[in-house]
C-alpha cells in the first residue's frame, strides 16, 4: 500500500491563542517572547512578521522594527493544554504520530484516505476538526514522505492545505532554493551556491551524489536524495503503554499463605519500580490467580488517587486475593496497573505518601547502581534467600 505522511503545525502558535483569547488583539502584532532587555521573540503574528519581527530575534530589535505592537509572556500551560487537545485530535486518526513540538506532528495515514475521497479531504477534516475544538488554524501538508510532508504543511502557511501527490514528488520540489532542503542551514547553503547549486532541481540533475560528497561530505547521500523527492524515514510514534504487570508461573505450586503474602510483596515491589521507570502511575489495579487444575480468576479495583506506590499496590492486592477465599494449591500469580495519569506536575494529596515516594525513588537508584535486591525489605529478603527465582516463567507485560 502506498505510504501516506501528514505534517501539521498551528500557525504562529503561541501569538494565535493570544488573539483568540484576546479579540482586541486579532488583526494586530502580536509578539510573544520575554519581554526583558535581553529577551528573545518566541513567535510573532503574522501581522508583526510583514514588519520583519521573528522567532529568536532579540526584543529590543523587534521593538525598533514593530513599535506599536502588543507584547506579550508566553502562557505556557494554556499551550500546554491546547497541544494535548490537538493531539486527542490526531489520535482520533491514527495512533502513528511523531510529535516534533507544542503545535507539530508527523502522522502515518496510510490507508486512511480511503474513508475520504482522497488525501485532500482527508487533510481537510482534520484542519477543520482542530478549528472546531480550538478555535485555531493549523496547516497541513499531505505527501508520500516526512520530508514533503512537512515541505508542504510550510509551503503555503498560513492556512495551508497541500498535498503532493505520488509521482510528482520530484517536480515539486525542483524549483525550490536549496535551502529547502531539510537541514540545509546557511552555512551549507553557502557552500552549494559557491559550487554552482541554487535549486533543489540542480542536485537531482546530478547522476550520482558523487559530486556531492566534496561540498557536504557524509550528508551528500540524504541530500541527494531528498533533493529527489525520496525520503524513507518511518514516523516513529509513541508506543502508548496501555497497562504494566508481572506474573509468574510457579515451579512448584503455592499453599502456604506465608509465602503467598510475600510473593504479593514481590509483585507489588517489581510493578511499582517499572511504573516508576515509565513516570506512570495508575488507577486500577488487578490480580490474576491460575490454581493447579488451571482455573483461572482476575479481580480488579478502582482506587480514587493513581498510584506508582508498592505499599498500595501490596494492599490493594491482598484484599483482593483474600476476598478469593482459596482452598487450592496456585500455579500462577500475576499484579497488572492500568488506567493510568499523567505523572508530571501531580504531587500527592498525602504527606505520608509522598515520603514513601521518596523513599522509593531512593531505592530505584540505589537498585540500578548496585543491582536488584541491594535493598530489600524483610518480606523480599526473605524471597530471595529461600528460593531460586523462577525467572524463565517470569512475565512482564505491558
Ligand atoms: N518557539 C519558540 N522559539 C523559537 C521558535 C518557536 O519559543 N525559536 C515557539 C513559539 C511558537 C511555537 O514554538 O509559537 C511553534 O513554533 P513554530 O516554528 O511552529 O512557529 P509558529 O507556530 O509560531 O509559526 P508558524 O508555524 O506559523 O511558522
Ligand atoms: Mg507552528
Amino acid at each position: 500500500m502506498r505510504r501516506w505522511i501528514m505534517h501539521v503545525d498551528m500557525d504562529a502558535f503561541y501569538a494565535s491563542v493570544e488573539q483568540r483569547d484576546n479579540p482586541e488583539y486579532r488583526g494586530r502584532p502580536v509578539i510573544v517572547g520575554g519581554l526583558s532587555s535581553r529577551g528573545v521573540v518566541a513567535t510573532a503574528s503574522y501581522e508583526a512578521r510583514k514588519l520583519g519581527v521573528h522567532s529568536a530575534m532579540s526584543i529590543v530589535k523587534a521593538k525598533e522594527l514593530c513599535p506599536d505592537g502588543i507584547y506579550l509572556r508566553p502562557r505556557f500551560a494554556v499551550y500546554h493544554a491546547i497541544s494535548e487537545q490537538v493531539h486527542e485530535i490526531m489520535h482520533r486518526y491514527t495512533p502513528y504520530i511523531e510529535p516534533l513540538s507544542l503545535d507539530e506532528a508527523f502522522l502515518d495515514v496510510t490507508g486512511l484516505h480511503g474513508q475520504f475521497t482522497g488525501p485532500y479531504a482527508l487533510g481537510k477534516a482534520i484542519k477543520d476538526d482542530i478549528w472546531k475544538a480550538t478555535g485555531l488554524i493549523a496547516s497541513v501538508g499531505v505527501a508520500p514522505n516526512k520530508y514533503l510532508a512537512k515541505l508542504a504543511s510550510d509551503i503555503k502557511k498560513p492556512n495551508g492545505l497541500v498535498v503532493i501527490p505520488y509521482g510528482q514528488e520530484a517536480q515539486f520540489v525542483a524549483p525550490l532554493p536549496v535551502k529547502r532542503l531539510w537541514g540545509v542551514g546557511r552555512h551549507m547553503e553557502k557552500r552549494l551556491q559557491a559550487a554552482g547549486f541554487y535549486t533543489i532541481g540542480q542536485l537531482a540533475a546530478l547522476p550520482h551524489e558523487g559530486a556531492l560528497k566534496s561540498i557536504v561530505g557524509n550528508q551528500a547521500k540524504r541530500l541527494y536524495d531528498m533533493a529527489r523527492g525520496i525520503d524513507e524515514r518511518p514516523v516513529e510514534y509513541e508506543r502508548q503503554i496501555h497497562s504494566i504487570g508481572n506474573e509468574l508461573t510457579y515451579e512448584h505450586d503455592l499453599e502456604d499463605s506465608e509465602v503467598i503474602d510475600r510473593e504479593w510483596y514481590y509483585f507489588a515491589h517489581k510493578v511499582a519500580k517499572r511504573l516508576r521507570q515509565h513516570n506512570l502511575k495508575g488507577r486500577t489495579i488487578a490480580i490474576k490467580v491460575r490454581f493447579n487444575d488451571f482455573e483461572t480468576i482476575s479481580r480488579q479495583k478502582r482506587i480514587e488517587i493513581a498510584t506508582d506506590s508498592e505499599e498500595t499496590l501490596y494492599r490493594v492486592g491482598m484484599m483482593l486475593y483474600n476476598k478469593l477465599n482459596i482452598n487450592k494449591p496456585i500455579r500462577l500469580l500475576g499484579l497488572t496497573v492500568s488506567d493510568f495519569a499523567e505523572t508530571w506536575g501531580q504531587t500527592s494529596l498525602f504527606e505520608e505518601e509522598t515520603s514513601q515516594e521518596d523513599l522509593a525513588k531512593a531505592v530505584d537508584g540505589l537498585e540500578a547502581k548496585f543491582g536488584e535486591g541491594i535493598v530489600m525489605k524483610g518480606a523480599l529478603w526473605e524471597r530471595a534467600n529461600q528460593q531460586k527465582r523462577e525467572e524463565e516463567n517470569h512475565n512482564e507485560t505491558i
